[in-house]
Protein backbone atom coordinates (compact mmCIF):
# COMPACT_ATOMS: atom_id res chain seq x y z
CA UNK A 1 0.00 0.00 0.00
CA UNK A 2 0.95 3.40 -0.71
CA UNK A 3 -0.04 6.98 1.08
CA UNK A 4 -1.92 9.39 -1.81
CA UNK A 5 -4.24 12.29 -0.45
CA UNK A 6 -6.92 13.23 -2.49
CA UNK A 7 -8.88 16.94 -2.22
CA UNK A 8 -7.12 16.91 0.88
CA UNK A 9 -8.11 13.62 1.83
CA UNK A 10 -5.05 11.21 3.20
CA UNK A 11 -5.71 7.82 2.30
CA UNK A 12 -3.64 4.01 1.75
CA UNK A 13 -4.52 2.44 -1.41
CA UNK A 14 -2.92 -0.84 -3.20
CA UNK A 15 0.09 0.24 -5.29
CA UNK A 16 0.20 0.04 -8.55
CA UNK A 17 -3.63 1.85 -8.78
CA UNK A 18 -4.01 4.89 -11.16
CA UNK A 19 -5.50 8.03 -9.93
CA UNK A 20 -8.83 7.27 -11.53
CA UNK A 21 -9.38 4.45 -9.61
CA UNK A 22 -8.16 5.38 -6.38
CA UNK A 23 -10.64 8.55 -6.74
CA UNK A 24 -12.87 5.44 -8.09
CA UNK A 25 -12.47 3.43 -4.43
CA UNK A 26 -12.89 6.92 -2.59
CA UNK A 27 -16.09 7.90 -3.93
CA UNK A 28 -14.76 10.42 -6.10
CA UNK A 29 -16.04 11.06 -9.52
CA UNK A 30 -13.66 12.11 -12.19
CA UNK A 31 -15.00 12.23 -15.89
CA UNK A 32 -13.95 10.60 -18.78
CA UNK A 33 -14.46 10.30 -22.49
CA UNK A 34 -11.54 7.72 -24.38
CA UNK A 35 -11.44 5.56 -20.97
CA UNK A 36 -13.61 2.21 -21.01
CA UNK A 37 -13.32 -0.48 -18.29
CA UNK A 38 -13.18 -2.94 -21.15
CA UNK A 39 -10.56 -1.32 -22.96
CA UNK A 40 -6.94 -0.93 -22.87
CA UNK A 41 -5.71 2.97 -21.51
CA UNK A 42 -5.05 5.34 -24.59
CA UNK A 43 -4.96 8.81 -21.98
CA UNK A 44 -6.02 10.89 -25.37
CA UNK A 45 -9.11 13.06 -24.55
CA UNK A 46 -7.59 14.64 -21.43
CA UNK A 47 -10.68 15.07 -19.92
CA UNK A 48 -9.96 13.37 -16.78
CA UNK A 49 -7.44 16.21 -15.98
CA UNK A 50 -6.62 16.14 -12.40
CA UNK A 51 -3.75 18.60 -10.60
CA UNK A 52 -0.92 17.26 -8.63
CA UNK A 53 -0.14 20.10 -5.95
CA UNK A 54 2.94 18.89 -5.43
CA UNK A 55 4.62 18.89 -9.26
CA UNK A 56 2.55 21.47 -9.81
CA UNK A 57 0.97 20.02 -12.87
CA UNK A 58 -2.10 18.32 -14.38
CA UNK A 59 -1.87 14.70 -15.29
CA UNK A 60 -4.59 12.44 -17.38
CA UNK A 61 -5.97 10.20 -13.98
CA UNK A 62 -6.59 7.38 -16.21
CA UNK A 63 -3.00 6.81 -17.25
CA UNK A 64 -1.36 8.03 -14.13
CA UNK A 65 -0.69 6.09 -11.35
CA UNK A 66 -0.65 6.93 -7.68
CA UNK A 67 2.84 7.78 -6.16
CA UNK A 68 3.61 7.50 -3.09
CA UNK A 69 3.12 11.29 -0.81
CA UNK A 70 1.05 11.94 -3.97
CA UNK A 71 -1.52 15.20 -3.48
CA UNK A 72 -3.97 15.35 -5.93
CA UNK A 73 -6.75 17.83 -6.54
CA UNK A 74 -9.84 16.54 -8.21
CA UNK A 75 -11.74 19.98 -8.26
CA UNK A 76 -9.45 22.85 -8.20
CA UNK A 77 -9.92 25.92 -9.87
CA UNK A 78 -7.26 24.97 -12.22
CA UNK A 79 -9.15 21.71 -13.16
CA UNK A 80 -12.06 22.80 -13.95
CA UNK A 81 -11.04 25.11 -15.87
CA UNK A 82 -8.68 22.79 -18.31
CA UNK A 83 -11.55 20.56 -18.24
CA UNK A 84 -14.33 22.96 -19.22
CA UNK A 85 -11.70 23.88 -22.51
CA UNK A 86 -10.90 20.36 -23.19
CA UNK A 87 -14.50 19.94 -23.66
CA UNK A 88 -15.19 23.18 -25.76
CA UNK A 89 -12.32 21.84 -28.24
CA UNK A 90 -13.90 18.68 -28.29
CA UNK A 91 -17.45 20.47 -29.06
CA UNK A 92 -15.59 21.94 -31.58
CA UNK A 93 -14.73 19.10 -33.61
CA UNK A 94 -18.23 17.58 -33.59
CA UNK A 95 -21.19 18.64 -34.88
CA UNK A 96 -23.14 18.99 -32.05
CA UNK A 97 -26.87 19.07 -33.07
CA UNK A 98 -28.17 17.31 -30.46
CA UNK A 99 -31.65 17.72 -30.35
CA UNK A 100 -31.48 15.72 -33.77
CA UNK A 101 -28.90 12.92 -32.74
CA UNK A 102 -29.93 9.46 -32.33
CA UNK A 103 -27.70 9.42 -29.01
CA UNK A 104 -29.21 12.78 -27.36
CA UNK A 105 -30.00 11.64 -23.64
CA UNK A 106 -27.05 8.71 -23.73
CA UNK A 107 -24.10 10.95 -25.05
CA UNK A 108 -21.28 10.88 -22.43
CA UNK A 109 -20.11 14.35 -24.47
CA UNK A 110 -23.73 15.53 -24.36
CA UNK A 111 -23.65 14.89 -20.57
CA UNK A 112 -20.16 16.56 -19.71
CA UNK A 113 -21.35 19.69 -21.85
CA UNK A 114 -24.27 19.47 -19.74
CA UNK A 115 -22.09 19.57 -16.59
CA UNK A 116 -19.47 21.97 -17.01
CA UNK A 117 -22.21 24.31 -18.92
CA UNK A 118 -21.11 24.85 -22.18
CA UNK A 119 -23.15 27.75 -22.89
CA UNK A 120 -20.96 29.76 -25.38
CA UNK A 121 -18.69 28.35 -28.79
CA UNK A 122 -15.24 29.99 -28.02
CA UNK A 123 -13.18 28.08 -30.68
CA UNK A 124 -13.40 28.02 -34.64
CA UNK A 125 -16.06 25.04 -35.16
CA UNK A 126 -14.41 22.34 -37.51
CA UNK A 127 -17.01 20.37 -38.95
CA UNK A 128 -18.33 22.46 -41.59
CA UNK A 129 -22.27 21.67 -41.35
CA UNK A 130 -22.78 20.46 -44.50
CA UNK A 131 -19.39 19.23 -45.37
CA UNK A 132 -19.92 15.23 -43.84
CA UNK A 133 -20.60 12.35 -44.99
CA UNK A 134 -22.80 9.35 -42.91
CA UNK A 135 -21.46 5.79 -44.07
CA UNK A 136 -25.27 4.21 -44.04
CA UNK A 137 -24.59 1.37 -46.42
CA UNK A 138 -24.34 -1.76 -43.54
CA UNK A 139 -27.85 -3.24 -42.45
CA UNK A 140 -26.42 -3.25 -38.94
CA UNK A 141 -24.08 0.42 -38.09
CA UNK A 142 -24.09 3.57 -39.38
CA UNK A 143 -21.26 5.76 -38.93
CA UNK A 144 -21.00 9.74 -38.79
CA UNK A 145 -17.80 11.11 -38.69
CA UNK A 146 -18.91 14.27 -38.06
CA UNK A 147 -20.10 13.24 -34.19
CA UNK A 148 -16.66 11.34 -33.61
CA UNK A 149 -14.34 13.15 -31.26
CA UNK A 150 -11.86 10.66 -32.03
CA UNK A 151 -10.97 9.10 -28.92
CA UNK A 152 -10.08 5.79 -30.23
CA UNK A 153 -12.59 3.94 -28.47
CA UNK A 154 -13.70 2.10 -31.23
CA UNK A 155 -10.68 1.35 -32.68
CA UNK A 156 -9.31 -0.41 -29.22
CA UNK A 157 -12.39 -2.30 -29.56
CA UNK A 158 -12.17 -3.65 -32.36
CA UNK A 159 -8.60 -4.49 -32.11
CA UNK A 160 -8.46 -5.53 -28.23
CA UNK A 161 -11.70 -7.04 -27.59
CA UNK A 162 -12.46 -8.64 -31.20
CA UNK A 163 -9.01 -9.00 -32.86
CA UNK A 164 -10.79 -7.61 -36.30
CA UNK A 165 -9.38 -4.51 -36.82
CA UNK A 166 -12.10 -2.80 -39.25
CA UNK A 167 -11.33 0.32 -37.73
CA UNK A 168 -8.01 2.48 -37.74
CA UNK A 169 -6.73 6.20 -37.31
CA UNK A 170 -5.52 7.28 -40.54
CA UNK A 171 -3.58 11.20 -40.83
CA UNK A 172 -2.28 13.30 -38.23
CA UNK A 173 -3.79 17.13 -36.71
CA UNK A 174 -6.85 18.21 -37.09
CA UNK A 175 -7.35 15.71 -40.41
CA UNK A 176 -7.09 12.59 -38.03
CA UNK A 177 -9.83 10.79 -38.23
CA UNK A 178 -11.23 7.04 -37.95
CA UNK A 179 -11.91 5.10 -40.90
CA UNK A 180 -11.55 1.35 -42.50
CA UNK A 181 -9.04 -0.16 -44.76
CA UNK A 182 -8.49 2.69 -47.66
CA UNK A 183 -11.63 4.19 -46.99
CA UNK A 184 -14.46 1.89 -47.96
CA UNK A 185 -17.67 1.63 -46.52
CA UNK A 186 -18.16 -0.68 -43.53
CA UNK A 187 -19.79 -3.65 -45.24
CA UNK A 188 -16.54 -3.77 -47.64
CA UNK A 189 -14.04 -4.30 -45.31
CA UNK A 190 -13.63 -7.26 -42.41
CA UNK A 191 -16.36 -5.82 -40.07
CA UNK A 192 -18.60 -8.51 -38.04
CA UNK A 193 -21.28 -5.69 -37.66
CA UNK A 194 -20.75 -6.93 -33.94
CA UNK A 195 -21.91 -3.45 -32.89
CA UNK A 196 -18.99 -3.61 -29.75
CA UNK A 197 -18.21 -0.50 -31.27
CA UNK A 198 -21.63 1.41 -30.88
CA UNK A 199 -21.84 0.35 -27.33
CA UNK A 200 -18.06 1.46 -26.41
CA UNK A 201 -18.62 4.82 -28.62
CA UNK A 202 -19.45 7.71 -26.18
CA UNK A 203 -21.34 9.68 -29.07
CA UNK A 204 -23.38 9.26 -31.74
CA UNK A 205 -20.49 8.69 -34.29
CA UNK A 206 -21.60 4.90 -34.42
CA UNK A 207 -25.28 4.14 -33.95
CA UNK A 208 -27.52 1.19 -34.77
CA UNK A 209 -29.01 0.93 -38.09
CA UNK A 210 -32.88 1.46 -35.99
CA UNK A 211 -36.27 0.18 -38.41
CA UNK A 212 -38.17 1.62 -35.52
CA UNK A 213 -40.38 3.65 -38.11
CA UNK A 214 -40.75 0.62 -40.47
CA UNK A 215 -42.07 -1.72 -37.58
CA UNK A 216 -44.14 1.13 -36.82
CA UNK A 217 -45.86 1.42 -40.26
CA UNK A 218 -46.48 -2.75 -39.97
CA UNK A 219 -48.36 -2.78 -36.40
CA UNK A 220 -50.43 0.11 -38.28
CA UNK A 221 -51.27 -1.81 -41.27
CA UNK A 222 -54.62 -3.94 -40.54
CA UNK A 223 -53.56 -6.19 -43.52
CA UNK A 224 -50.67 -7.40 -42.06
CA UNK A 225 -50.27 -9.86 -38.91
CA UNK A 226 -46.83 -8.99 -37.10
CA UNK A 227 -45.41 -11.71 -35.48
CA UNK A 228 -41.85 -10.95 -32.43
CA UNK A 229 -39.66 -13.10 -30.99
CA UNK A 230 -37.51 -12.04 -28.34
CA UNK A 231 -34.10 -13.67 -27.43
CA UNK A 232 -32.70 -14.83 -24.52
CA UNK A 233 -30.81 -12.08 -23.47
CA UNK A 234 -32.97 -9.21 -23.76
CA UNK A 235 -34.68 -10.21 -20.65
CA UNK A 236 -32.09 -9.53 -18.70
CA UNK A 237 -31.09 -5.93 -20.46
CA UNK A 238 -34.43 -4.29 -21.45
CA UNK A 239 -34.87 -3.02 -18.08
CA UNK A 240 -32.17 -1.21 -17.43
CA UNK A 241 -33.27 1.45 -20.50
CA UNK A 242 -36.64 1.72 -18.80
CA UNK A 243 -35.60 2.81 -15.60
CA UNK A 244 -34.94 -0.82 -13.45
CA UNK A 245 -31.60 -1.55 -11.89
CA UNK A 246 -29.08 -3.35 -13.82
CA UNK A 247 -29.98 -7.40 -14.03
CA UNK A 248 -33.48 -7.11 -13.51
CA UNK A 249 -35.59 -10.09 -15.02
CA UNK A 250 -37.94 -8.33 -16.90
CA UNK A 251 -39.40 -11.31 -19.16
CA UNK A 252 -43.42 -11.25 -17.81
CA UNK A 253 -43.26 -7.42 -18.54
CA UNK A 254 -41.78 -7.38 -21.93
CA UNK A 255 -44.15 -10.01 -23.16
CA UNK A 256 -46.68 -7.09 -21.71
CA UNK A 257 -45.27 -4.28 -23.64
CA UNK A 258 -45.03 -5.93 -27.01
CA UNK A 259 -48.37 -6.83 -26.82
CA UNK A 260 -49.59 -3.37 -25.64
CA UNK A 261 -47.33 -2.13 -28.73
CA UNK A 262 -49.84 -4.27 -30.65
CA UNK A 263 -47.79 -7.02 -31.95
CA UNK A 264 -50.47 -9.72 -33.20
CA UNK A 265 -48.64 -12.91 -31.40
CA UNK A 266 -45.73 -12.36 -29.03
CA UNK A 267 -43.50 -15.59 -29.50
CA UNK A 268 -39.93 -16.47 -28.01
CA UNK A 269 -37.08 -16.98 -30.04
CA UNK A 270 -36.01 -19.33 -26.77
CA UNK A 271 -38.21 -21.70 -28.67
CA UNK A 272 -36.13 -22.15 -31.56
CA UNK A 273 -33.08 -22.03 -29.29
CA UNK A 274 -34.36 -25.54 -27.77
CA UNK A 275 -34.87 -26.39 -31.25
CA UNK A 276 -31.40 -25.80 -32.20
CA UNK A 277 -30.28 -27.83 -29.60
CA UNK A 278 -31.96 -31.02 -30.99
CA UNK A 279 -30.98 -30.53 -34.07
CA UNK A 280 -27.40 -29.45 -33.21
CA UNK A 281 -26.76 -31.79 -30.92
CA UNK A 282 -28.13 -34.77 -33.45
CA UNK A 283 -25.67 -33.33 -35.85
CA UNK A 284 -22.84 -33.48 -33.42
CA UNK A 285 -23.36 -37.39 -32.39
CA UNK A 286 -23.28 -37.70 -36.24
CA UNK A 287 -20.18 -36.44 -36.74
CA UNK A 288 -18.74 -38.26 -34.11
CA UNK A 289 -20.26 -41.69 -35.20
CA UNK A 290 -19.13 -41.07 -38.60
CA UNK A 291 -15.37 -39.70 -37.63
CA UNK A 292 -15.16 -42.40 -34.80
CA UNK A 293 -16.80 -45.38 -35.89
CA UNK A 294 -16.90 -44.97 -39.41
CA UNK A 295 -13.40 -44.11 -39.65
CA UNK A 296 -14.68 -40.83 -42.12
CA UNK A 297 -11.79 -39.09 -42.54
CA UNK A 298 -13.42 -35.94 -44.35
CA UNK A 299 -15.90 -35.06 -41.17
CA UNK A 300 -14.99 -31.76 -39.66
CA UNK A 301 -14.26 -31.93 -35.74
CA UNK A 302 -14.30 -29.67 -34.14
CA UNK A 303 -18.03 -28.63 -34.94
CA UNK A 304 -18.75 -25.04 -34.21
CA UNK A 305 -21.77 -23.14 -33.26
CA UNK A 306 -23.31 -21.07 -35.52
CA UNK A 307 -25.57 -19.29 -33.82
CA UNK A 308 -23.46 -15.74 -33.32
CA UNK A 309 -24.15 -13.93 -36.91
CA UNK A 310 -20.77 -11.51 -35.84
CA UNK A 311 -18.64 -15.21 -35.53
CA UNK A 312 -19.91 -16.57 -38.42
CA UNK A 313 -18.75 -13.42 -40.62
CA UNK A 314 -15.52 -13.65 -38.66
CA UNK A 315 -14.92 -17.17 -39.32
CA UNK A 316 -15.61 -16.10 -43.37
CA UNK A 317 -13.56 -13.67 -43.61
CA UNK A 318 -10.25 -15.06 -41.60
CA UNK A 319 -10.56 -18.89 -41.45
CA UNK A 320 -12.74 -19.39 -45.07
CA UNK A 321 -10.62 -23.01 -44.96
CA UNK A 322 -12.85 -24.01 -41.66
CA UNK A 323 -16.22 -23.33 -42.63
CA UNK A 324 -16.42 -27.10 -42.70
CA UNK A 325 -16.08 -26.83 -39.12
CA UNK A 326 -19.37 -25.06 -38.59
CA UNK A 327 -22.72 -26.54 -37.86
CA UNK A 328 -25.18 -26.02 -40.41
CA UNK A 329 -27.75 -25.08 -38.02
CA UNK A 330 -29.40 -21.83 -38.55
CA UNK A 331 -29.53 -19.51 -35.81
CA UNK A 332 -32.26 -19.81 -33.41
CA UNK A 333 -33.45 -16.48 -35.05
CA UNK A 334 -33.50 -17.66 -38.27
CA UNK A 335 -35.22 -20.78 -37.82
CA UNK A 336 -37.52 -18.89 -35.79
CA UNK A 337 -38.13 -16.67 -39.13
CA UNK A 338 -38.61 -19.86 -41.58
CA UNK A 339 -41.03 -21.69 -39.04
CA UNK A 340 -42.84 -18.23 -38.84
CA UNK A 341 -43.91 -18.00 -42.34
CA UNK A 342 -44.26 -22.09 -42.69
CA UNK A 343 -45.08 -23.89 -39.68
CA UNK A 344 -46.61 -20.75 -37.65
CA UNK A 345 -48.60 -19.65 -41.33
CA UNK A 346 -50.59 -22.87 -41.94
CA UNK A 347 -51.26 -23.33 -38.22
CA UNK A 348 -52.83 -20.35 -38.06
CA UNK A 349 -54.20 -20.10 -41.37
CA UNK A 350 -52.71 -16.99 -42.76
CA UNK A 351 -50.65 -16.06 -46.00
CA UNK A 352 -47.28 -16.03 -45.64
CA UNK A 353 -47.25 -12.77 -47.35
CA UNK A 354 -49.56 -10.79 -44.87
CA UNK A 355 -46.84 -12.07 -42.11
CA UNK A 356 -44.14 -9.97 -40.79
CA UNK A 357 -41.64 -11.11 -38.81
CA UNK A 358 -39.67 -9.05 -36.52
CA UNK A 359 -37.29 -9.83 -33.92
CA UNK A 360 -36.04 -8.50 -30.77
CA UNK A 361 -32.53 -8.74 -30.37
CA UNK A 362 -29.24 -7.87 -28.00
CA UNK A 363 -26.98 -7.64 -31.10
CA UNK A 364 -26.53 -5.72 -34.27
CA UNK A 365 -24.80 -8.27 -36.31
CA UNK A 366 -28.55 -10.23 -36.15
CA UNK A 367 -29.90 -7.32 -38.79
CA UNK A 368 -26.89 -8.37 -41.08
CA UNK A 369 -27.73 -11.95 -40.42
CA UNK A 370 -31.91 -11.23 -41.19
CA UNK A 371 -30.90 -9.84 -44.52
CA UNK A 372 -28.23 -12.17 -45.95
CA UNK A 373 -29.49 -14.19 -48.85
CA UNK A 374 -29.50 -17.88 -47.22
CA UNK A 375 -32.00 -16.30 -44.96
CA UNK A 376 -35.24 -17.08 -47.27
CA UNK A 377 -35.86 -20.57 -46.88
CA UNK A 378 -39.74 -20.05 -46.55
CA UNK A 379 -39.98 -18.48 -50.17
CA UNK A 380 -40.24 -15.11 -48.19
CA UNK A 381 -37.72 -12.75 -46.30
CA UNK A 382 -37.59 -15.25 -43.26
CA UNK A 383 -37.06 -12.16 -40.79
CA UNK A 384 -38.54 -8.66 -41.88
CA UNK A 385 -37.18 -6.30 -39.47
CA UNK A 386 -34.45 -6.96 -36.16
CA UNK A 387 -34.74 -4.25 -33.35
CA UNK A 388 -32.32 -4.34 -30.90
CA UNK A 389 -32.95 -4.13 -27.00
CA UNK A 390 -32.37 -0.38 -26.89
CA UNK A 391 -34.55 0.29 -30.47
CA UNK A 392 -37.64 -1.86 -28.30
CA UNK A 393 -36.83 0.35 -25.13
CA UNK A 394 -37.39 3.51 -27.24
CA UNK A 395 -40.35 2.11 -29.00
CA UNK A 396 -41.94 1.45 -25.57
CA UNK A 397 -41.38 4.95 -24.12
CA UNK A 398 -42.62 6.51 -27.62
CA UNK A 399 -45.88 4.43 -26.86
CA UNK A 400 -45.92 5.80 -23.27
CA UNK A 401 -45.88 2.60 -21.65
CA UNK A 402 -44.61 3.02 -17.99
CA UNK A 403 -42.90 0.17 -18.18
CA UNK A 404 -41.91 -0.68 -14.42
CA UNK A 405 -45.81 -0.60 -13.73
CA UNK A 406 -46.65 -3.14 -15.85
CA UNK A 407 -48.15 -6.25 -15.09
CA UNK A 408 -46.02 -9.77 -16.19
CA UNK A 409 -47.53 -11.24 -19.42
CA UNK A 410 -47.10 -14.98 -20.83
CA UNK A 411 -45.21 -15.61 -24.29
CA UNK A 412 -48.21 -16.86 -26.84
CA UNK A 413 -48.11 -20.40 -27.84
CA UNK A 414 -47.35 -22.50 -30.36
CA UNK A 415 -43.85 -20.85 -30.63
CA UNK A 416 -43.39 -19.71 -27.37
CA UNK A 417 -42.60 -22.47 -25.05
CA UNK A 418 -39.07 -22.58 -23.67
CA UNK A 419 -36.88 -24.41 -21.04
CA UNK A 420 -34.20 -22.91 -18.37
CA UNK A 421 -31.50 -24.49 -21.24
CA UNK A 422 -32.82 -22.24 -24.32
CA UNK A 423 -32.61 -19.15 -21.62
CA UNK A 424 -29.05 -19.64 -20.79
CA UNK A 425 -28.02 -19.12 -24.86
CA UNK A 426 -28.00 -15.19 -23.86
CA UNK A 427 -24.66 -16.24 -21.55
CA UNK A 428 -21.30 -16.75 -23.05
CA UNK A 429 -21.16 -21.16 -22.45
CA UNK A 430 -24.76 -21.13 -22.55
CA UNK A 431 -25.16 -23.07 -25.75
CA UNK A 432 -22.42 -25.53 -25.15
CA UNK A 433 -24.01 -26.50 -21.18
CA UNK A 434 -27.70 -26.48 -23.01
CA UNK A 435 -26.47 -29.19 -25.45
CA UNK A 436 -24.60 -31.22 -23.08
CA UNK A 437 -27.44 -31.73 -20.53
CA UNK A 438 -29.66 -33.42 -23.91
CA UNK A 439 -25.90 -34.92 -25.19
CA UNK A 440 -25.79 -36.80 -22.13
CA UNK A 441 -29.68 -38.39 -21.93
CA UNK A 442 -29.65 -39.10 -25.22
CA UNK A 443 -26.55 -40.89 -25.24
CA UNK A 444 -26.67 -42.31 -21.70
CA UNK A 445 -30.49 -42.76 -21.44
CA UNK A 446 -29.70 -41.20 -18.44
CA UNK A 447 -31.47 -38.47 -16.94
CA UNK A 448 -29.08 -35.99 -15.48
CA UNK A 449 -28.85 -35.74 -11.84
CA UNK A 450 -30.90 -32.61 -10.75
CA UNK A 451 -27.42 -31.19 -8.77
CA UNK A 452 -25.38 -31.46 -11.86
CA UNK A 453 -28.03 -29.78 -14.22
CA UNK A 454 -25.37 -26.85 -13.71
CA UNK A 455 -22.33 -27.31 -15.57
CA UNK A 456 -20.03 -25.76 -13.69
CA UNK A 457 -16.66 -25.74 -15.67
CA UNK A 458 -18.17 -23.96 -18.85
CA UNK A 459 -19.58 -20.92 -17.20
CA UNK A 460 -17.35 -18.36 -15.97
CA UNK A 461 -15.95 -15.03 -17.64
CA UNK A 462 -12.58 -16.48 -19.18
CA UNK A 463 -12.18 -15.64 -22.47
CA UNK A 464 -11.52 -19.66 -22.62
CA UNK A 465 -12.70 -21.63 -21.20
CA UNK A 466 -12.56 -25.76 -21.54
CA UNK A 467 -14.60 -29.12 -20.01
CA UNK A 468 -14.31 -32.85 -20.82
CA UNK A 469 -16.94 -35.02 -19.98
CA UNK A 470 -15.75 -39.22 -20.19
CA UNK A 471 -18.85 -41.23 -21.59
CA UNK A 472 -19.63 -44.17 -19.17
CA UNK A 473 -22.15 -47.15 -20.54
CA UNK A 474 -23.62 -45.00 -23.22
CA UNK A 475 -26.71 -46.71 -24.91
CA UNK A 476 -26.13 -49.26 -27.41
CA UNK A 477 -25.96 -47.11 -30.90
CA UNK A 478 -23.74 -45.70 -29.13
CA UNK A 479 -21.47 -47.67 -27.96
CA UNK A 480 -18.50 -46.68 -30.00
CA UNK A 481 -18.59 -43.76 -27.75
CA UNK A 482 -17.70 -45.59 -24.30
CA UNK A 483 -14.66 -44.68 -22.26
CA UNK A 484 -14.38 -41.19 -25.16
CA UNK A 485 -13.54 -38.68 -23.61
CA UNK A 486 -15.53 -35.49 -25.01
CA UNK A 487 -13.80 -32.71 -24.89
CA UNK A 488 -15.30 -29.11 -25.40
CA UNK A 489 -14.50 -25.27 -25.29
CA UNK A 490 -16.05 -22.04 -25.21
CA UNK A 491 -14.62 -18.38 -26.43
CA UNK A 492 -16.57 -15.13 -26.23
CA UNK A 493 -15.33 -12.01 -27.84
CA UNK A 494 -13.46 -12.65 -30.95
CA UNK A 495 -9.83 -11.95 -29.96
CA UNK A 496 -11.02 -15.43 -28.08
CA UNK A 497 -11.70 -17.41 -31.12
CA UNK A 498 -8.60 -16.92 -32.76
CA UNK A 499 -6.76 -18.49 -30.22
CA UNK A 500 -9.27 -21.94 -30.74
CA UNK A 501 -8.94 -21.31 -34.39
CA UNK A 502 -5.17 -21.03 -35.12
CA UNK A 503 -5.57 -24.54 -33.50
CA UNK A 504 -7.91 -25.52 -36.04
CA UNK A 505 -6.40 -24.37 -38.97
CA UNK A 506 -3.31 -26.48 -37.92
CA UNK A 507 -5.17 -29.24 -37.32
CA UNK A 508 -4.28 -29.34 -33.65
CA UNK A 509 -7.65 -28.35 -32.14
CA UNK A 510 -7.82 -31.23 -29.14
CA UNK A 511 -11.90 -30.76 -29.32
CA UNK A 512 -14.95 -32.34 -30.66
CA UNK A 513 -17.68 -28.97 -30.34
CA UNK A 514 -16.49 -25.61 -29.62
CA UNK A 515 -18.79 -22.77 -28.62
CA UNK A 516 -18.07 -19.29 -29.74
CA UNK A 517 -20.24 -16.24 -29.35
CA UNK A 518 -18.55 -12.94 -31.16
CA UNK A 519 -19.09 -10.50 -28.27
CA UNK A 520 -17.77 -10.47 -24.48
CA UNK A 521 -19.93 -12.21 -21.94
CA UNK A 522 -21.97 -13.73 -25.19
CA UNK A 523 -25.51 -12.17 -26.09
CA UNK A 524 -26.27 -10.40 -23.02
CA UNK A 525 -22.61 -8.33 -23.45
CA UNK A 526 -24.42 -7.88 -27.64
CA UNK A 527 -23.96 -4.63 -29.33
CA UNK A 528 -27.82 -4.10 -29.34
CA UNK A 529 -27.67 -3.90 -25.55
CA UNK A 530 -27.86 -1.04 -23.02
CA UNK A 531 -25.63 1.63 -22.98
CA UNK A 532 -23.52 0.87 -20.94
CA UNK A 533 -22.10 -2.10 -20.86
CA UNK A 534 -18.85 -3.16 -19.08
CA UNK A 535 -17.61 -5.94 -16.79
CA UNK A 536 -20.31 -5.39 -13.71
CA UNK A 537 -23.28 -5.02 -15.78
CA UNK A 538 -22.36 -7.92 -17.53
CA UNK A 539 -21.92 -9.81 -14.53
CA UNK A 540 -25.73 -8.77 -13.11
CA UNK A 541 -27.30 -9.55 -16.63
CA UNK A 542 -25.42 -13.02 -16.03
CA UNK A 543 -26.36 -13.89 -12.59
CA UNK A 544 -30.07 -12.77 -14.36
CA UNK A 545 -29.61 -15.15 -16.63
CA UNK A 546 -28.40 -17.91 -14.61
CA UNK A 547 -31.52 -17.30 -12.29
CA UNK A 548 -33.83 -17.62 -15.11
CA UNK A 549 -32.98 -20.48 -15.69
CA UNK A 550 -33.07 -21.98 -12.33
CA UNK A 551 -36.89 -20.45 -11.80
CA UNK A 552 -38.24 -22.41 -15.56
CA UNK A 553 -40.38 -25.39 -14.75
CA UNK A 554 -38.26 -27.37 -17.62
CA UNK A 555 -34.40 -27.10 -18.20
CA UNK A 556 -34.01 -29.35 -20.48
CA UNK A 557 -34.46 -28.58 -24.30
CA UNK A 558 -35.41 -32.29 -25.71
CA UNK A 559 -38.46 -32.04 -23.00
CA UNK A 560 -39.91 -28.72 -24.23
CA UNK A 561 -43.52 -29.52 -25.34
CA UNK A 562 -43.67 -27.17 -28.18
CA UNK A 563 -40.53 -28.80 -29.59
CA UNK A 564 -41.66 -32.20 -29.22
CA UNK A 565 -45.03 -30.84 -31.37
CA UNK A 566 -43.38 -29.36 -33.96
CA UNK A 567 -41.64 -32.75 -34.60
CA UNK A 568 -44.66 -34.91 -34.56
CA UNK A 569 -47.02 -32.02 -36.41
CA UNK A 570 -44.39 -30.97 -38.98
CA UNK A 571 -40.62 -31.46 -38.55
CA UNK A 572 -40.84 -35.14 -38.63
CA UNK A 573 -37.26 -35.88 -37.01
CA UNK A 574 -34.17 -34.35 -36.73
CA UNK A 575 -31.89 -33.56 -39.85
CA UNK A 576 -34.91 -34.65 -41.70
CA UNK A 577 -35.87 -33.39 -44.91
CA UNK A 578 -38.15 -30.54 -44.29
CA UNK A 579 -35.16 -29.40 -41.27
CA UNK A 580 -32.73 -29.71 -43.96
CA UNK A 581 -34.02 -26.99 -46.37
CA UNK A 582 -35.61 -25.00 -43.60
CA UNK A 583 -33.24 -25.13 -40.62
CA UNK A 584 -29.43 -25.52 -41.31
CA UNK A 585 -27.47 -24.10 -44.50
CA UNK A 586 -24.08 -23.32 -45.40
CA UNK A 587 -21.68 -20.53 -45.85
CA UNK A 588 -19.60 -19.82 -48.28
CA UNK A 589 -16.40 -17.83 -48.07
FE1 LIG B 1 -28.20 -14.63 -28.91
FE2 LIG B 1 -29.15 -16.67 -30.02
S1 LIG B 1 -28.38 -16.62 -27.88
S2 LIG B 1 -27.30 -15.59 -30.79
O1 LIG B 1 -26.55 -14.67 -28.25
O2 LIG B 1 -28.07 -19.31 -30.47
O3 LIG B 1 -28.34 -12.10 -30.43
O4 LIG B 1 -29.78 -13.46 -26.70
O5 LIG B 1 -30.98 -14.64 -29.88
O6 LIG B 1 -30.36 -16.56 -32.78
O7 LIG B 1 -31.50 -18.11 -29.07
C1 LIG B 1 -28.27 -12.99 -29.80
C2 LIG B 1 -29.12 -13.80 -27.52
C3 LIG B 1 -29.94 -15.04 -29.68
C4 LIG B 1 -29.93 -16.67 -31.75
C5 LIG B 1 -30.69 -17.57 -29.45
C6 LIG B 1 -28.46 -18.29 -30.37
Amino acid sequence: KINISINGISMDVQSGLTILEAADQAGIIIPTLCYHKDLCIAGNCRVCVVELTGQKRLAAACATPCEEGMEIRTNSLNVRNSRKHIIELLLSEHRAECTTCYKNGNCELQKLASEYKIMTQDFIPLVKNNKYTIDQFSPSILKDDSKCIRCQRCVRTCAGLQGVNALTVAYKGDKMKITTFFEKAITDVVCTNCGQCIIHCPTGALVERNYIEEVWDALSNPDLHVVVQTAPAVRVGLGEELGLPTGTRVTGKMVEALKRLGFNSVLDTDFTADLTIIEEGTELLQRLKKKIHEKDESVKLPMATSCSPGWIKYIEHMYPECLGNLSTCKSPQQMFGALVKTYYAKARNLQPDKIISVSIMPCTAKKFEAARPEMHASGYTDVDYVLTTRELAIMIKQAGIDFKKLPDSKFDRLMGESTGAAVIFGATGGVMEAALRTAYELVTGREVPFEHLNIKPVRGIEGLREASIKIENPQRDWAFLDGVELKCAVAHGLINAKTIMDQVQTGASPYHFVEIMACPGGCLGGGGQPIPTNPEIRKRRTEAIYAEDESMAIRKSHENPEVLKIYEDFLGEPLGELSHHLLHTSYVA
